[in-house]
């Protein structure tokens, strides 16, 4: 078995936030990312944790992201609120939106957080899981960079457009989901390139449009969404309502502004918070326990819900520390010395 250091989650967040630091960013910067990077190595969220954390240092030197725009809220007092992040890291921008968010659908049932001109590689579960734990169900999406084929082309022109869904249960996890709608995160590709092991079939095509299960080739063409067509029309309606209609880039704007997908992508994102107690409000039934009945009667058939996984995964780091393997922990250290 390969070398293994344990990290506590306040360590781990700690070395991170210093390579951050020595990086260039602001400490406000630093911080918000360290802490979703930590969160999602602690949460077994490899495609977003450590790795991640080499291209964001590639995206600064590269001068593609502000290190230090403060994001700012504007708030109109309608149910759409804007951050304008200033070409920063996406994550400081929605810490400052999503308090406002959350008020704004428990006062009209329905809002929308839109957050402008942000660096985005993060995963996007931290931010429904925030909103469920403010109490409302929410619903987030986003571009990336042009990298997946539409169901039945050839060449990469949609993103890997993560859509996430959170809805709040008391007394304990939230119901998450979260998933890219290509067949997997572009991470997931990258992690077989360096582990030398080949795709899955169905994951991806090569430069000529052929089907391709060698990693290496499927970063030089272009991956696959998941389910067809059906993955195809949610990636496409992802670059409508969260690049066209918030005036934003798609995907493929994203990717002519990098000029490269080995850099984090710069767009927008659109987070959609709902109030259950308002939408339910006259109907029969608690929409919660609704919710819990569902919930039951899934376990109950043995399936299990998205997200458990992830937080037994959470419950284990927090007890045991997160395990870290030796060329994470070199990355670190290379990364820190630099
Ligand atoms: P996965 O396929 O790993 O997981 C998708 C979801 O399905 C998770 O909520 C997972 O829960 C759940 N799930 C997996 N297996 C089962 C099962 N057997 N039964 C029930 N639920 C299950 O995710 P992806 O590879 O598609 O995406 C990984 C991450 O990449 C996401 O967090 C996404 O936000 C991020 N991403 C970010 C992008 C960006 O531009 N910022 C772009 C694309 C992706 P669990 O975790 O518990 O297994
Ligand atoms: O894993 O597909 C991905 C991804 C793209 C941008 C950030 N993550």
């Amino acid at each position: 078995m390969s070398e293994t250091t344990i990290l506590s989650m306040e360590a781990l967040t700690r070395r991170i936030e210093a390579v951050f630091r020595k990086g260039g960013l602001s400490p406000q910067h630093a911080s918000a990312l360290a802490r979703v990077i930590a969160a999602g190595e602690r949460d077994g969220c490899k495609s977003h944790g450590v790795f991640r954390v080499e291209g964001c240092l590639r995206t600064i030197k590269a001068g593609k992201v502000s290190t230090d725009a403060e994001p700012t809220l504007h708030d109109d007092g309608s149910a759409v609120l804007r951050v304008a992040a200033g070409g920063a890291f996406s994550r400081a921008g929605f810490e400052l939106g999503a308090p406002a968010l959350a008020e704004r659908a428990k006062q009209l049932g329905l809002a929308a957080l839109v957050i402008n001109d942000c660096t985005h590689f993060s995963a996007l579960w931290p931010e429904v899981e925030t909103l469920a734990d403010m109490g409302v169900a929410a619903l987030a999406m986003c571009p990336s960079y042009a990298t997946v084929a539409p169901a039945g082309g050839t060449a990469a022109l949609l993103g890997t457009n993560p859509l996430a869904f959170g809805w709040p249960r008391q007394g304990g996890h939230p119901y998450v989901f979260d998933f890219a709608t290509s067949v997997a995160a572009r991470g997931e590709i990258e992690l077989h390139r360096r582990a030398g092991n080949p795709l899955p079939e169905g994951w991806a095509l090569d430069s000529s449009g052929q089907p391709t299960t060698d990693p290496t080739e499927a970063l030089a063409g272009a991956m696959l969404p998941f389910g067809s067509h059906k993955g195809s029309a949610i990636s496409t309606m992802i670059e409508l309502l969260a690049g066209v209609m918030i005036g934003d880039l798609t995907s493929q704007g994203a990717l002519d502004f990098l000029g490269t997908t080995t850099l984090a992508p710069q767009h927008g994102e659109l987070i959609l918070a709902f109030s259950p107690e308002r939408f339910a409000a006259g109907r029969p039934g608690d929409p919660f326990a609704r919710a819990e009945i569902m919930f039951e009667a899934i376990a109950g058939q043995g399936a299990r819900l998205p997200s458990q996984r992830r937080f037994k995964a959470r419950e284990g780091s927090l007890a045991d520390g997160i395990a870290l393997t030796a060329a994470e922990i070199g990355q670190l250290d290379r990364l820190e010395a630099q």
